[in-house]
């Protein structure tokens, strides 16, 4: 396997709006950013992910972008953004911006033309479609709720947006939207950025004759059949590669939003003609329910994720690169959904979750937070709610009745993407250290207990454990390149799993129960010496890996050892 940068970095998404308040606006900031790189430094990431910091009139937090090529006037502005850029250079990170173009705002500029006559030479910027028989084009929901077509009087004409109505999709088909967004995505990397996370890249190419969608609970039909990995896709992700990727060093992933495995391996080729990886969202939507709705309180099943993480690792390795993530803007926390944050065992479980997922083979992605263990917010109504998507979801349930309002309030308190969102907690102080003014969204009152300086004041605390997780990738070439191999499919609360790399073996076992567990060792590893490189418990090191045939496992204990 090709040893490059990328497949040994870790990336930590900041998700700006929520960061660090620089002004006391209650609004996350490049400034903010700027004072907080050090952290970054301290914890050893390598890359940094900005969620977008483009122009916007926030519908959907940045991700509604009406100028790519301007700051959003409350995160700062350019030089805010250059000297960002210069200083994070200084610490030796780097820096990666998202890149939203399967839509923009419907206040881009290029919107506005298209919106603006049938004739404009920006109309075909957009998708287009004549109503039929008098209503929408075709079945299809948005993502956000209601139909994903918005009539315009003006010209009679219905615009497609996959996601909120103020999020116009971009017609791809089009050359002069393929031209501008390589122009454009080409000024930034003259800038000197490292990367591009690219927004539901996988929906960019759309079959043209845009049939009805299978229809769903809501009445309206998925569309898709018809946009995940059109037609096109490929061949306009190479042509993106050509044009500007290959011109420069980047770190590129796309997030491949209901992309299959087989399609990934064409995505995230390690010949290099596309992106470097992606995000696959089936671990995401094993606790889904049925329909694929996420507001429900399933919890997953182990030996489903254990099935889910192991297909990727296989079938990605030396054919792809996989991406390892549990936690993103877009999320609820992991810790909530997969641990435990239950006060004696949030710490120790957090730390298990981590060990699962950075002892695998691909890029490891910390969401902010993510490495202090932060949990979801006691969400109790929906004036809490700042996300597009949990209103819409609570209103649009209203409507139809499907589930009792009361269920669904739990639900979205569960699973809403505010529960990412939430301001990140420095400190103790008020408002968790975020903010001198009113946060745009409530700080986790737990900030208290949950927070960075309580954190990097002490030894065995959530941070320096990720801290020594990402060290001992940096130091074993084992936990980036190895093979993967699963251990006990079956088994409901343990998961492990071995590594092997010119003729290393790595035991990697987590327990995923507060009770507690007997791991057997392999065969092929009892009376072998081993050296434990990391556990979240403290262990004699002659309990673990000397000689051992089992191992008894405390609550949610994780043990890696290397033989
Ligand atoms: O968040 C989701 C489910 O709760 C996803 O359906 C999400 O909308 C999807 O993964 C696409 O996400 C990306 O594009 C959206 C934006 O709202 C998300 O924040 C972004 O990550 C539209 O740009
Ligand atoms: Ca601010």
């Amino acid at each position: 396997m090709k040893r490059v940068w990328w497949k040994e970095s870790v990336v930590y998404q900041i998700y700006p709006r929520s960061f660090k308040d620089s002004n006391g606006d209650g609004i996350g900031d490049l400034n903010g950013i700027t004072e907080k790189l050090p952290y970054i430094k301290e914890l050893g990431a390598d890359v940094i992910w900005l969620s977008p910091i483009y122009q916007s009139p926030n519908v959907d937090n940045g991700y509604d972008i009406s100028d790519y090529q301007s700051i959003m006037d409350e995160f700062g502005t350019m030089e805010d953004f250059d000297r960002m850029l210069a200083r994070a250079h200084e610490l030796g990170l780097k820096i990666m911006l998202d890149l939203v173009v399967n839509h923009t705002s419907d206040e881009h500029r290029w919107f506005v033309e298209s919106y603006s006559g049938r004739d404009n030479p920006y109309r075909d910027f957009y998708i287009w479609r004549e109503p039929k028989e008098g209503k929408e084009p075709n079945n299809w929901g948005a993502n956000f709720g209601g139909s994903a077509w918005t009539f315009a009087e003006e010209t009679g004409m219905y615009y497609l947006h996959l996601f909120a109505e103020k999020q116009p999709d971009l017609n791809w088909e089009n050359e002069a939207v393929r031209d501008a967004v390589y122009e454009m995505m080409t000024w930034w990397c003259d800038k000197g950025i490292d990367g591009f996370r690219m927004d539901v890249i996988s929906l960019i190419s759309k079959v043209q004759e845009m049939p009805d969608g299978p229809v769903g609970a809501n009445g309206l039909g998925a569309p898709y059949p018809y946009v995940v990995s059109g037609p096109r896709v490929h061949e306009f992700l190479q042509e993106m590669n050509e044009r500007v990727l290959s011109r420069y060093d980047l770190i590129t992933i796309g997030e491949a939003f209901g992309v299959t495995l087989d399609e990934a391996k064409k995505y995230a080729n390690s010949e290099g003609t596309e992106l470097n990886m992606v995000f696959h969202f089936e671990h995401m939507g094993l606790d889904s329910g049925e329909d694929f709705s996420k507001w429900c309180d399933k919890k997953i099943s182990l030996p489903e994720l254990k099935q889910v993480m192991t297909r990727w690792q296989k079938g990605l390795d030396g054919k792809g690169w996989n991406s390892l993530y549990w936690c993103n803007h877009d999320q609820p926390r992991i810790v909530s959904r997969f641990g435990n944050d239950a006060p004696e065992y949030r710490e120790v479980s957090a730390k298990m979750l981590a060990t699962c997922l950075h002892m695998m083979q691909g890029t490891p992605y910390i969401f902010q937070g993510e490495e202090l263990g932060m949990t979801n917010y006691p969400f109790s109504s929906m004036e809490e709610y700042r996300d597009v998507e949990s209103i819409q979801a609570f209103e649009d349930n209203a409507a139809s009745g499907t589930v009792d309002p009361e269920t669904m309030l739990r639900y979205i308190a569960y699973k809403s993407r505010d529960n990412a969102r939430t301001p990140m907690q420095w400190d103790d102080t008020a408002q968790g250290g975020f903010t001198a003014g009113t946060p745009w969204i409530g700080v986790n009152p737990n900030y208290r207990l949950i927070n960075a300086a309580e954190q990097m004041g002490r030894e065995d605390s959530v941070f320096h454990y990720y801290q020594k997780l990402i060290r001992l990738r940096k130091e074993y070439p084992i936990i980036v390149y190895g093979a993967y191999d699963l251990l006990l499919p079956d088994s409901e609360e343990i998961y492990a799993y071995l590594r092997r790399y010119e003729g290393q073996t790595l035991l990697v076992v987590c327990s995923f129960t507060e009770k507690k567990q007997i791991f057997e060792v392999p065969g092929e590893l009892v009376n072998k010496d081993g050296n434990l490189l990391i556990s979240n418990y403290e262990t004699a090191d002659d309990e673990r890996g000397k000689g051992v045939s089992v191992l008894s496992l405390r609550p949610y204990e994780a043990d890696v050892i290397l033989f």
